[in-house]
């Protein structure tokens, strides 16, 4: 169990102190190389392989975002005729004829020397030059080369560089979807599944099938038609959030379970952003409401559903609304900051310091490097903040997320619905991993609600 003294304060020049210490042989790299390839929504990203000096090679590849934040490292896209303006050639040649020039031939110790060496090569502070797209996609391919040279499994090299107790993390499955990743009139983009009492791995995916596969049923038989979001959960057409609330906890009982913050419980990303009008003004279904208004309707959410989670329920610069939600819920429930944060360690302890949120989300490609995602959860987790892992809505069939929640023993990952190869890549890696460590834990690191909520912010 992590330690939830909260001091407000972190140094700004801090670096973070992960994966400072070197494991293992060195790396060495005899070549990057990259293509385009398409992403779940058919859009191009890309894919680099690195070849290394005893004949290995590591790949990976970058994910994409939907809903993203203003603050995100920028993703390098060639603006010309081809897949309107998505292509990627221009961040293919940033890996081919940029990073590889400068990573071949050294002996790399530490991924933070490798990120450090590409961040000083791009020059920008969000990685748009070079493209996070590009540099995202080198950074996890080696750490995959560090945890070969230290000949672990890629979840035991990121538990050994970052001091962590590995943990099995509670999914949440998205199996709603509202918001940008839907063409339904909903303004929440995603309503989540996740099994907090499951006894294991296993059993939590087999709960999120299930209840899956009974929602299918009450959406098909409502419906006539079980039309999906990007993220493999269903889009009906529905525009209220406590319909979609009252579907999953249908869904829940429907299928055998218990509906409950402890036993299968609910979270939400409303992805506020994409609802917010103008100061402090939001637009739910054709009506705009203040701050005060807009809390209070969480507030009712939380009291008439299993409810345990909340991400970005205020959009990323309404600092005033974001106070006023913790200071109403946060000793009851996660709220958690996702465009907020952006995985940006400074931005996550200004969130602390300010009592923003509790928790923060955790996406690689949102801050551009390895390094600073593990950054992120090192500062969340010193400031007693939560996190949670996660998947862009465009997704390859990349695993590396399923062995940074494990590594890092965050406790929570969400990789959406139970459905679709590049979805279910993630939990069927995570059940690969508890298969052969029958031995880790299964379930949030913050114990109870109580530890929880006795989180000194
Ligand atoms: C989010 C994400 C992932 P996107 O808002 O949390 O679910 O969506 O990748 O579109 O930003
Ligand atoms: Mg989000």
């Amino acid at each position: 169990m992590h330690a939830h003294g909260y001091t407000g304060h972190i140094d700004p020049a801090h670096q973070g102190h992960y994966v400072s210490h070197p494991e293992g042989h060195p790396v060495v790299i005899d070549q990057v190389t990259a293509r385009q390839i398409l992403d779940s929504r058919g859009y191009p990203t890309v894919a680099v392989a690195l070849h290394l000096e005893d004949g290995t090679t590591v790949e990976a590849s970058a994910p994409a975002g939907a809903s993203t934040g203003v603050f995100e490292a920028v993703e390098l896209r060639d603006d010309g005729p081809s897949y309107s303006g998505r292509s990627v050639h221009k961040a293919v040649t940033s890996v081919t004829d940029e990073i590889s020039p400068a990573l071949v031939g050294k002996h790399w110790r530490t991924i933070r020397d490798l990120d450090t060496a590409m961040r000083e090569l791009d020059g920008t502070d969000n990685l748009a030059r070079l493209g996070a797209n590009a540099v995202v996609a080198v950074s996890i391919a080696a750490s995959r080369a560090f945890a070969h040279a230290a000949e672990v499994p890629l979840h035991v090299w990121l538990a050994r560089v970052t001091d962590s107790a590995e943990r099995m993390p509670v999914p949440h499955f998205n199996v709603l979807n509202g918001g940008a990743h839907a063409a339904n009139p909903l303004e929440f983009q995603e309503f989540m599944i996740a099994p907090v009492g499951a006894v294991d791995e296993a059993a939590a995916v087999e709960a999120g099938a299930e209840i899956y596969h009974a929602l299918a049923a009450r959406v098909k038989a409502r419906f006539h038609t079980a039309g999906l979001g990007d993220e493999g959960g269903f889009a009906p057409d529905i525009a209220s959030p406590e319909d979609a609330m009252d579907l999953l906890v249908q869904a829940i009982q429907d299928a055998g379970y218990t509906p409950g913050v402890d036993e299968v419980a609910i979270a939400i990303d409303p992805a506020a952003n994409g609802f917010y009008e103008r100061e402090g003004q939001y637009k739910i279904a054709g009506r705009l409401i203040g701050r005060d208004q807009l809390v209070d309707y969480y507030v009712k959410l939380l009291d008439q559903y299993p409810l345990r989670s909340i991400e970005d329920g205020f959009a990323e610069d309404d600092h005033a609304g974001w106070k006023l939600l913790f200071d109403a819920v946060g000793d009851r429930t996660q709220l958690v900051g996702d465009d907020l944060y952006v995985t940006d360690m400074r931005r996550i302890a200004d969130g602390a310091r300010n009592h923003y949120s509790n928790a923060a989300l955790i996406k690689p490609n949102q801050i551009g490097t390895v390094s600073a995602t593990l950054d992120a959860i090192e500062t969340a987790r010193r400031l007693g903040m939560a996190s949670m892992v996660s998947h862009r809505s465009g997704e390859t069939t990349d695993t590396f997320i399923a062995d940074l929640v494990v590594g890092t023993g965050v406790g929570q990952i969400k990789t959406g619905a139970p459905a679709r190869g590049e979805r279910v890549a993630k939990y069927n890696r995570l059940l690969e991993i508890a298969d052969e460590n029958p031995g880790l834990p299964y379930g949030l690191a913050f114990a109870s609600a109580e530890e929880f909520a006795a989180i000194d912010n």
